[in-house]
């Protein structure tokens, strides 16, 4: 017993700067085979896909099919939201296959104005109706995580969630800024739970299989396929820029909006919020949250060949500065808060900076100090990053800043 102990208290998450294991990290600007990359036609030729391969097969799996959307349905439109300052849509989008069906429906809310607006679009965690205190936003009736102080006791939604989750999403200030606002319940793509016989995924399993393959879609590639079929809806709406889309996701929704980035490149910026390991931290740093941790944990979120590199990281070819800059030359914008130490702060502003030589290939501004910024002190280029006080969340703090940098970089 002593012996399981020690194994696992190994294995015990380390807040101790002095304790990171001494690592190498793969250089984005070289091949696998060692070949240097010296400019950006190379880097899309031959680096950005094999590292895209790699991630793809070996962390978020491959979507083993095309599916289109089979019909959208407005579910409902106003012209007269938010105290008459915006336009609000839900839209139902319904997909078909092997005798199967799978809907989720788009909460959007647009600023009223004759132009094309353009628009960061988001999973929430909890269910649309909880986003705002509007009393038309439908609730949705997919499986939730039970959360008695959000009234989820069976795992269903309620009246008494809406609006508990407005303090993370600043719909006014966005509508304010000229942005449009468009939320998914991610509940509805992929129930966040270890099983892959409900959303999406049966829909494209191949006769009698049970669940993905090793190489193919956890939840994570679910979720991020989700928004790529948004992506799809943004380009048949007329009063939204398909071209200036922004995805934006907190957390383990962080995690999925860098992948959606790197794999859909229509996404025009990305903001991915406090998303730590699997995210935007350095995997090999082993600081905070660890592959061990998080495959253990939540098994379903990346594919199964993912679990190769368990107590393992020094085996990794690649590492998470490589899935942000298959972002490149897009804007991406990486965000960590002081006290979420699980997601290793220091990791993530890392990602952010060793995926700059990538950036600066295309002529565009990375990070370029090594040293973190002051807490509070945001540095906002192409690549830009800010870890402010407090805790694992979303505040206006966060908006305030991902709505000026997107003034100014995505606009
Ligand atoms: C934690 C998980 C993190 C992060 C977080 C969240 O339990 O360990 O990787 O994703 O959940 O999504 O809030």
């Amino acid at each position: 017993f002593a012996f399981l102990f020690n194994v696992s208290a190994q294995f015990d998450a380390n807040y101790d700067e002095s304790k990171v294991p001494e690592f190498k990290l793969p250089d984005p600007l070289k091949t696998f085979n060692g070949q240097k990359i010296r400019n950006y036609k190379k880097w899309e030729s031959k680096r950005r896909p094999e590292l895209l391969n790699f991630f793809t097969e070996n962390m978020f799996g491959e979507v083993p099919g095309d599916l289109e959307i089979a019909s959208v349905d407005i579910l409902e439109e106003s012209n007269n939201a938010l105290n008459g300052k915006a336009v609000r849509k839900q839209v139902d989008l319904v997909f078909k296959n092997r005798g199967k069906t799978l809907d989720f429906t788009i909460l959007i809310y647009l600023p009223k104005t004759e132009e094309r607006v353009p628009l960061f679009v988001g999973y929430n965690f909890y269910g649309n109706h909880t986003i705002t205190e509007d009393v038309e936003v439908i609730i949705s009736e997919a499986w939730a995580n039970n959360n008695p102080s959000f009234g989820i006791i069976n795992n269903q939604l309620t009246e008494q969630s809406r609006g508990v989750r407005t303090n993370r999403w600043c719909v006014d200030k966005i509508i304010e800024a000229g942005f449009g606002l468009a939320v998914i319940y991610y509940g509805e793509v992929d129930p966040d739970k270890d099983d892959f016989s409900d959303g999406i995924h049966p829909l494209l399993y191949i006769d009698d299989q049970q669940q993905p393959a090793a190489d193919e879609w956890g939840a994570i590639g679910a979720w991020s396929w989700g928004l790529s079929r948004a992506m799809d809806y943004f380009e048949q709406d007329e009063a939204i820029d398909e071209s200036r889309v922004v995805v934006f996701g907190h957390s383990r929704l962080g995690k999925t909006a860098l992948w959606a980035g790197a794999s859909d490149e229509r996404f025009a910026g990305v903001i991915s919020n406090e998303s730590g390991c699997g995210g935007a931290a350095l995997s090999k740093r082993r600081f905070g949250e660890t592959l061990w941790r998080i495959n253990n944990r939540f098994p379903h979120w990346f594919c199964k060949n993912f679990r190769n590199y368990r107590k393992n990281e020094e085996a990794l070819p690649v590492d998470q500065h490589e899935l942000i800059a298959l972002i490149a030359p897009r804007p991406v914008y990486i965000a960590s808060a002081e006290e979420d130490r699980w997601s290793d702060p220091k990791g993530e502003f890392l990602g952010a900076l060793y995926a700059t030589p990538v950036y600066e290939l295309y002529g565009k501004k990375g990070i370029e100090q090594t040293e973190m910024p002051a807490v509070n002190y945001p540095i906002q280029n192409t690549v830009a990053y800010h870890i402010r006080t407090g805790e694992h969340d979303v505040t206006e703090f966060d908006w305030e800043q991902y709505i000026k940098w997107a003034s100014e970089f995505i606009k």
